[in-house]
């Protein structure tokens, strides 16, 4: 399958993120589309190729105009303060506060804006975001055009970006965009498999009063795990989107058998729902020795992974999302696609 990849991630770099009550370096780093570049050529999986440029018109289709604009000049009104590192959100209208007032200063854009204080912009960010786009879209063409799969090695990553919101290194939700794009563009009904460690808060909150896109989500449990407010069982849709939403919360510890269990409860899901075309949230943060989370998937359950999508035998875009543990990044994401070549 031919890979999509955009060298503009590579300005959105020397960002902070808070852990622990430190601003230490952001775990989501430039080289991890790297050595899953690397990773893509050295098993052949396909050319490497890069991306359209796209307006913002498809991204408009699920995110708010505010926002979108907002993401175009947050940097700028952030430096013209005289900041020189990372923007971050501080404030956040919260319950209780008044929201139906768009602010209008930097720093109360940023909380207007997001869900926590983890996405963070610099200088290149916003060229990085745009071209993370770029390879989500392009990529769905190729799918939409007849080819099987597709890899949009996107970053930075989407899945926790809602319609009006960034957070956990998201920014514009590349899986969601897309899989409206194919709604819009020949698919009548779209899955979203959402296999990153992290609930897929962004993509759920899109699509949950839709019917026509079933988003699927295995994670570690919302109780205990980031991004904690949403991803429980009995989220299920609403209105018309009523049996349109799945979550399968894990708890830590959570293996490839009960991992793998969950993966097939979503699949015979997709399969009922009658799917025309699946989109994958690919991340590979549920490794065994990834830094920030807390499942034991090993190197060797990826190919299985990527088998068991590959037997619900649909057109599939595989949109990267998380995964920090970068000295098995490229073997653990790239063993799914060569799992769903069956290679
Ligand atoms: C983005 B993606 C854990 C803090 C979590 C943010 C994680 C964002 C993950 N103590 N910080 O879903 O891989
Ligand atoms: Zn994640």
């Amino acid at each position: 399958m031919k890979t999509f990849y955009s060298e503009a991630h590579r300005g959105h770099a020397g960002h902070f993120e808070l852990a622990g009550g430190r601003l230490v370096p952001c775990f989501e780093k430039p080289v991890r589309a790297e050595y899953v570049r690397a990773r893509v050529e050295e098993v052949g999986l396909g050319p490497v190729l890069a991306p359209k440029s796209w307006s913002l018109d498809a991204a408009a289709r699920v995110h708010d105009a505010g926002y979108l604009d907002f993401l175009g000049r947050a940097w700028d009104m952030w430096a013209a303060e005289g900041n020189h590192t990372t923007a971050l959100a501080m404030t956040w209208p919260v319950r209780g506060l008044r929201n139906d007032i768009v602010p209008t200063s930097i720093e109360a854009m940023l909380g207007y804006y997001s869900m926590d204080a983890g996405a963070g912009f610099m200088p290149g960010t916003y060229a990085a975001i745009r071209g993370s786009l770029d390879c989500a879209l392009t990529a769905a063409e190729c799918v939409a055009g007849g080819e099987a799969a597709a890899f949009a090695l996107c970053r930075p990553p989407g899945h926790h970006a809602g319609s009006a919101f960034m957070g956990g290194y998201c920014f514009i939700n590349n899986a969601s965009v897309a899989a409206q794009w194919l709604r819009d563009n020949g698919a009548a009904r779209v899955a979203i498999l959402d296999v990153d460690y992290h609930h897929g808060n962004g993509t759920q909150e899109i699509f949950y009063a839709r019917g026509d896109v079933l988003v699927c989500n295995i994670h570690g449990d919302p109780n205990t795990e980031y991004p904690f407010f949403l991803g429980h069982v009995d989220e299920t849709g609403t209105g018309a989107g009523e049996g349109a939403n799945a979550n399968y919360p894990l708890p830590f510890g959570t293996d490839f058998e009960s991992w793998g269990a969950a993966l097939d409860h979503a699949c015979g899901r997709i399969e009922a729902f009658g799917a025309d075309v699946v989109v994958v949230s690919l991340g590979v943060d549920t490794f065994e020795r990834d830094p920030i989370s807390h499942f034991k998937l090993t190197s060797a359950d990826y190919p299985k992974i990527g088998a068991r999508i590959a037997k619900l035998g649909r057109p599939t875009l595989f949109v990267f999302e998380g995964g920090y543990a970068v000295d098995e990044i490229g073997i653990n994401a790239v063993g799914v696609l060569t799992g769903f070549e069956g290679r």
